[in-house]
């Protein structure tokens, strides 16, 4: 066991404010990267894990659903991807002693990145009614408590299982199973929080809702559109697809409230010019566009289109392709002649040159894709917005072409897999069928709960016992402080996780603790060493095989947990071989093969050196597994944000050093940030307007129609060039900002990127 590292910068008292970088990665980056893996994991272990990161034989990046390329240099990795892996092999355990030291209420003071700092868990702990205290229990005295609540409920739908997106495709495939076996449909996962709304906008117009390109299409694109992402933290090893396809000639928009580093400039530490030359220049135009604005942009963009197409007829659609394969397209042309010019401008903050010139370039670009992520997926009116992107598309038949195509960039490694593997609480008919078929039961067609019905089923006491494979639901989802009095009021809680987290301090009356093994470690079953599979943000599904030792010997896999849980409490119930499932992870996919399209022979073309990419209509044949067999052209109405005077619109969004509601360090580097997290970023002319100054330290208010307050106090303000009448703060911190009743039309995603806000001077400051 190694020392822990110090976690005496816990507060924000430290906190230091600089300029905003203008370039992203490059050697700081590996720098940063590499130290406190080595100074944590030892040289050895270090280099073991960062050698076998993204390797064909090695094992999958947890940080993000970047995809890998073809051909991969000998270090594929981010300094983000570093910090992931370190914070989970890092061998500092949570001492045995901790559990007696520690009491709940204790652990509810503490901060996630306290949290976080004390190490992996080792051993299951439960903490039983009455006391405030975990206490070590076995492995099977903790599943035959769990199977006792479940097998006393009233009904299955009493019971909810939430998935992060870090679990892989076996255990999330055994886990479902599991579920639906028990009785329900209460299957709400993270995507529900992060790109729902891509599914529900592409399921509809192109009836599929994932990504219609393939890695290469990057470097075959003329123009890359990257909305509402911010790759240079999240998505680093994007930048070098960006720098690859730049170099061959491709051009790069990018839109954003926010001047992020990485959409400016890029120096490849991989590249010597990197490291020492100023880096590749990576937007050719810049939209600062104002929050929830973009919905305004597409559309004013297509009326353009539309118009060079009126003005020279046959030159700028492409009539075959909508003639062939779209509908729709005439009620689509008439409402887009209407969008009225002013409102767009109003709505995005954008002069009329910059939206002509966003136009111009996609009229003369032959090959075009469009990425985005949570800065489009989390505001009301998001799938619309996704909806608009795709009729941007459609008009010049930019979908099932080379070089071209709809991009959503997922975040959580393996969110899509979970999602392929039936982890959702609508799967279709054909998917339940299927599992019917294959294991001789009849699977509930009930839609189950997702993550925030859940929690309103917490509330009003109609779910009592709430189960998370992964995760941090309490941190990562709206209104705090509804949601946490909704997980206190269960019954019993049960995480399975690999450290803790505030989840863990936040539990129903009964709760327990599953360790499990990260995927950085060697994972051994009967059979012999096992090893995992995940499917990327393009479709692209290969292994993950564990490289060290596992911290703890006693930690069990989640693939063991789910079949450990489902024999405690289905027994024989249903005719499934769950042992069958932990000793060799073969029968898992052997199964997969049978129910999930696209999976014939898992178990051996996983195996090949690249694994295997999905078969995915409109990208491979243009065809669309719509109602219509057609691509949707929509119509969708503005109806931009309000924001009154005095107010402010609020983005909630993630730091350079954190993951998720994880945080490795209190700084946030490319946006001048150091040891503090209590900011609200602010143009300056706002701040003027609003009569505060740089460095005041204020209280932050949502307007929202109930009578809730809710508040983020003794906020320092910083002076930040983001769209005027656009504030930002962090994540998770900020979601106590967020209404529960504040949700995406038609996909239920929390509006994390659009509160509107009141700041004032803080009542009591306790600070200097
Ligand atoms: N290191 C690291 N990597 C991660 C994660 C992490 O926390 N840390 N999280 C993972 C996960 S689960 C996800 S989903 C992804 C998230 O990846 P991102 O979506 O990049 O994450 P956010 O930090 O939420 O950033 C949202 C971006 O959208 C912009 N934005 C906000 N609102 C709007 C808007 O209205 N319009 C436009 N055009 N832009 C807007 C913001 O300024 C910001 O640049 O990253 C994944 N990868
Ligand atoms: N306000 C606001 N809220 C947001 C967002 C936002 O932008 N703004 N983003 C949303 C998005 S995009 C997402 S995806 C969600 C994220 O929501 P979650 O996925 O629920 O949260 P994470 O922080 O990723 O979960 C981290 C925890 O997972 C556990 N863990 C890590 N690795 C493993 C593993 O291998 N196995 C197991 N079993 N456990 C593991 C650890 O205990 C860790 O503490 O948050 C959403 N919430
Ligand atoms: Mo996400």
């Amino acid at each position: 066991m190694t020392e822990k590292p110090p976690v005496d910068d816990v507060t924000d008292d430290r906190l230091e404010v600089g300029p905003p970088r203008e370039w992203a990665a490059g050697v700081p980056g590996v720098l940063h990267s590499m130290e406190p893996a080595i100074k944590q994991l030892g040289l050895t272990r270090t280099i073991k894990l960062m050698t076998s990161l993204n390797q064909k034989d090695g094992f999958d990046c947890m940080s993000c659903a970047w995809p890998d390329p073809d051909h991969r240099k000998v270090a594929e990795f981010c300094e983000n991807g570093a910090k992931a892996v370190t914070w989970e092999a890092n061998p500092v355990l949570v001492p045995d002693s901790f559990w007696a030291e520690h009491s709940i209420d204790d652990l509810l003071g503490k901060s996630e990145y306290w949290l976080g700092m004390q190490g992996r868990i080792t051993k299951p702990v439960h903490k039983p009614v009455g006391s405030d205290h975990y206490e070590e229990v076995s492995w099977a005295q903790a599943f035959e408590i769990i199977a006792a609540k479940l097998t006393s409920l009233r009904s299955p739908d009493e019971a909810s299982f939430y998935t992060s997106g870090r679990t892989s495709n076996e255990a999330a495939f055994a886990y479902q199973l599991f579920v639906r076996a028990f009785g329900t449909n209460n299957l709400p996962d993270c995507s529900n929080m992060c790109h729902e709304s891509t599914g529900t906008a592409m399921n509809e117009v192109v009836g599929v809702g994932k990504s219609t390109i393939a890695y290469d299409d990057f470097e075959k694109a003329d123009l890359i559109i990257v909305m509402g992402q911010n790759p240079g933290t999240n998505h680093p090893r994007m930048l070098t697809a960006l720098e690859d396809a730049k170099r061959n000639g491709a051009a790069i928009v990018a839109v954003n409230p926010l001047p992020e580093a990485g959409l400016r400039r890029y120096k490849n530490p991989q590249r010597a010019k990197g490291i020492i030359g100023k880096g590749t220049e990576i937007a050719d135009q810049f939209l600062q566009i104002r929050l929830g604005g973009d919905m305004a942009l597409l559309q004013a963009v297509s009326k353009r289109v539309l118009a060079a197409e009126a003005a020279a007829p046959g030159t700028v659609l492409d009539r075959a392709f909508i003639d062939e394969y779209c509908e729709g397209f005439e009620a689509f042309a008439e409402h887009a002649a209407e969008v009225d010019d002013d409102e767009v401008l109003l709505a995005t903050g954008l002069s009329l040159a910059e939206i002509d010139e966003l136009a111009d370039r996609y009229i003369h670009s032959d090959r075009v894709i469009i990425t985005w992520a949570m800065g489009i997926t989390q505001h009301r009116k998001a799938v619309e917005t996704i909806k608009e992107i795709l009729n941007l598309l459609l008009l010049r038949g930019n979908i099932g072409k080379p070089g071209a195509g709809a991009s959503p960039i997922r975040g959580h490694s393996n969110v899509q897999g979970d999602r392929t593997m039936g982890i959702w609480e609508q799967m279709s008919d054909t998917f339940l069928d299927a599992i019917r078929d294959e294991f001789h039961f009849e699977p509930p067609r009930k839609h189950g709960v997702d993550a925030l019905k859940g929690i309103k089923a917490m509330q009003s006491g109609d779910i009592r016992f709430w189960m998370g494979m992964g995760g941090n639901l309490v941190a990562a989802i709206s209104d705090t402080q509804l949601a946490e009095k909704a997980m206190r009021g269960t019954e019993m809680t049960v995480q399975v996780s690999t450290k803790l987290n505030r989840s863990h301090a936040v539990v129903g009356a009964e709760a327990l603790i599953l360790p499990t093994l990260g995927r950085t470690e060697i994972d051994i079953q009967k059979s012999g060493p096992q090893f995992v599979s995940v499917e990327d943000t393009v479709c692209s599904v290969h292994g993950s095989h564990g490289q060290v030792p596992p911290v703890a010997p006693e930690l069990l896999s989640e693939v063991a947990i789910v079949a450990r849980l489902a024999l405690a409490t289905l027994g024989d119930r249903v005719p499934v071989d769950w042992q069958s499932f932990e000793d060799d992870y073969d029968s898992v996919r052997d199964h997969i093969s049978r129910v999930v399209p696209g999976f014939e022979r898992y178990s051996e073309r996983v195996r090949s050196r690249d694994g295997f990419v999905l078969p995915n209509g409109p990208r491979d044949s243009r065809t669309f597994p719509t109602t219509s067999g057609r691509a949707v052209l929509t119509v969708n109405d503005l109806e931009p944000v309000e924001r009154p005077e005095g107010r402010l619109l609020l983005q909630t969004l993630r730091s350079h050093d954190q993951y998720n509601t994880t945080i490795y360090s209190l700084n946030d580097r490319y946006r001048g940030i150091k040891k503090g997290r209590e900011v609200v970023f602010i143009n300056p002319d706002d701040l003027v307007e609003l009569g505060l100054v740089d460095g005041q330290r204020v209280d932050v208010f949502t307007e929202w129609t109930d009578d809730v307050e809710r508040v983020l106090r003794d906020y320092r303000v910083v002076a930040y060039p983001t769209a005027r009448g656009c504030a930002a703060a962090y994540f998770p911190e900020a979601n106590v900002l967020v209404p529960l009743d504040s949700a995406a039309i038609g996909s239920n995603t929390p509006v994390s990127k659009a509160v509107l806000v009141r700041v004032v001077p803080a009542a009591v400051s306790t600070r200097v």
